[in-house]
């Protein structure tokens, strides 16, 4: 598929998506929608790819459903069936990468962009970032799994807060409240330490990561008990990879490991 309103640049091992509507804020189109769905079931089957990173071109992340769009097609959709032929399968291919996906959060994030945020494993952002549950604003509800992710990661008072209000979260307040892995110190640092994090992950044992992936998705609300079983299973998996017995036997060969993802 040729993209239009995103870029696809892979670095090494490392894959970054940069949503591409400037000046618009990289509010999604459904254009947009489909392409970002495409890009991440190409992540998941790239093996060259073993992490990536999701960034916003301009002076925003994303701000959400473009309105305009909205407008136009007033009538004609459902409200349901567009959020499941579009951002749902954005999310569902997102949580389909067994590799570490990382938010680089260069501007605002507002309403369904916010919720793209807050489904990648980790999230960076610059001090210019800021977070909006718009979705009150006009009048609809949270959606991208925000109504999951957000109080999970927050707890459901601040939660509730934003969701109610529609009150624009700083970078530093949204750090504070769990919502960020950091705030780096001058917006031009952000691409920088994202993408030696990410060149970090990338050397990393990739179906590990993987494994960790599921098996956080696999107990977020199960029972211990289940959640012992989910890691046996998995461990097996994990106990199978050339990662791990590289892993083994460089640390009693006292040598730094050479992990290839497999
Ligand atoms: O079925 C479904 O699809 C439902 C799904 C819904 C999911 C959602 O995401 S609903 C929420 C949609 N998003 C919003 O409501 C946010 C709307 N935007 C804003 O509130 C503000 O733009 C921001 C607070 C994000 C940023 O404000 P500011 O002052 O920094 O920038 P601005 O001047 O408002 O925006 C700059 C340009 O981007 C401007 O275009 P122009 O006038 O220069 O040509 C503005 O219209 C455009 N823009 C910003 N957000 C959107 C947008 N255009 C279309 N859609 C947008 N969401």
């Amino acid at each position: 598929m040729a993209y239009e309103t995103i870029l696809y640049e892979i670095e090494g091992n490392v894959l970054t998506i940069t949503l591409n509507r400037p000046d618009k804020l990289n509010a999604a189109t459904d254009q947009l929608l489909g392409e970002l769905a495409d890009a991440f079931k190409q992540a998941q089957r790239d093996a060259t790819v073993r992490a990536v990173i999701v960034t916003g071109a301009g002076r925003g992340f994303c701000a959400g459903q473009d309105l305009a769009s909205v407008q136009e097609r007033e009538g004609a959709v459902s409200y349901g069936d567009h959020l499941r032929h579009t951002w749902n399968l954005v999310l569902k291919r997102l949580s389909e990468v067994e590799k570490p996906v990382i938010a680089a959060v260069n501007g605002v994030a507002a309403g369904a962009g916010m919720g793209l945020v807050l489904a990648c494993d980790l999230r960076y952002a610059s001090p210019a970032a800021s977070f909006i549950q718009a979705f009150i604003n006009i009048g609809l509800i949270p959606d991208t799994g925000s109504t999951w992710t957000l109080p999970r990661l927050i707890g459901p008072t601040r939660a509730t807060e934003m969701m109610l209000t529609g009150r624009k979260v700083s970078a530093q307040e949204a750090y504070e409240w769990g919502m960020l892995n950091k705030v780096v110190v001058n917006h031009e640092d952000l691409m920088p330490e994202v993408n030696a994090l990410a060149a970090q992950l990338a050397a990393m044992p990739t179906k590990g990561i993987g494994l960790i992936k599921r098996a956080l998705a696999k107990t977020a609300d199960s029972t211990l008990e289940a959640a012992l079983e989910v890691e046996a299973d998995l461990q097996e998996l994990a106990g199978r990879t050339s990662d791990h017995k590289e892993g083994v036997a460089a640390f009693l060969e006292k040598r730094k490991a050479t992990f290839k993802g497999v």
